[in-house]
């Protein structure tokens, strides 16, 4: 295990990226802001699948450009990008063989996305990870989390399990390169041969890491905070703070709490110095880039990381 975490341990920065067709419309839904963070529009707007597949009709980020992206994650001193694969909504940002409802086949766009990340990733020399939501899918009738939809015709969700969560994260992990790390995200309680299967997974790359958030009892090889600092870190453990660079995870129109330069280096120091890594979040746009507001911070973070190597 020490000889798979040594370069997590070394980093101790990286990109998080929340991504998917909920950045189209930026969390709002029929002229109205939904609180909470965007890429939970479908649930906080209890929008019928039908109608959320629209944003996937319109998903087209023609400025988006992998080598770009990860230059820019690169050149703020970031040594990995955790990305989401799929997230609650059960859209997948990839060329899923499991489901059509995914960004080759569903959107005008029809590029694989994780590829292109993948590609660029590799020609840099930054590890990338994908972020995966197993337990909440708000698409499948097995997975978990959709009660507003009464069109749902229910499966269990093993099956859900069985037919999608497995095999995407079975994909993810075979034809994508080399992929570092797999951020599971928001356990519920499943079946142990469920979660099993799932666990399984981790042997299909020599290296991977993962966070603790795939199910009771699978700790993972690492720790996760959300959005907060811990006042000592733990000593006994890995782990990580994840947070957005502004309010949302995902792209919300108007969202202008963006951090100051200062608050993101002092997190970065802090975090650092009790021994955690800090995987800073940041939300590309239906266009398929990031805001000026995030592009400076990344850009004066590089520049007092570049300082700091040389002195
Ligand atoms: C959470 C999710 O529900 C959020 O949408 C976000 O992905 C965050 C990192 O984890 O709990």
């Amino acid at each position: 295990r020490d000889a798979r975490m040594a370069w997590w341990r070394e980093a101790k920065f990286g990109m998080f990226v929340h991504w998917g067709v909920y950045s189209v419309v930026g969390g709002e839904y029929k002229g109205q802001k939904l609180p909470n963070s965007a890429e939970w529009m479908m649930n906080r707007g209890k929008i019928p699948i039908a109608e959320y597949k629209k944003y996937a009709d319109q998903f087209n980020p023609t400025k988006f450009d992998a080598d770009e992206f990860v230059n820019m994650a690169k050149n703020a001193g970031m040594k990995y990008i955790v990305i989401t694969a799929k997230h609650h909504d059960g859209f997948s940002m990839f060329g899923s063989q499991a489901t059509d409802y995914n960004v080759v086949d569903a959107t005008p766009f029809k590029r694989d996305i994780m590829k292109e990340l993948s590609e660029a990733c590799q020609k840099q020399g930054i590890r990338l990870g994908f972020y995966y939501s197993q337990a909440q899918d708000w698409h499948h009738p097995g997975g978990m989390g959709n009660n507003w939809d009464k069109t749902l015709e229910r499966v269990s969700n093993d099956q859900y399990v069985r037919e999608k969560a497995y095999p995407e994260a079975k994909q993810l992990l075979t034809e994508y390169g080399p992929i570092s790390i797999f951020w599971w995200d928001t356990p519920r309680k499943m079946s142990k041969e469920a979660l099993d299967s799932l666990y399984s997974t981790r042997f299909l790359q020599p290296g991977l890491i993962t966070n603790d958030r795939l199910g009771e009892g699978y700790p993972g090889d690492h720790k996760t905070f959300e959005r907060k600092i811990p006042p000592v870190g733990p000593t006994a453990q890995d782990w990580e703070v994840c947070m957005p660079i502004s309010g949302s995870w995902g792209y919300k129109r108007g969202d202008n709490n963006f951090k100051s330069v200062q608050t993101l280096i002092r997190n970065l120091a802090d975090i650092a110095s009790k021994g955690g890594n800090y995987l800073l979040n940041v939300s590309p746009t239906g266009e398929g880039t990031l805001l000026p507001q995030a592009v400076e911070r990344l850009e004066a973070i590089g520049a007092w990381m570049k300082i700091n190597n040389e002195s």
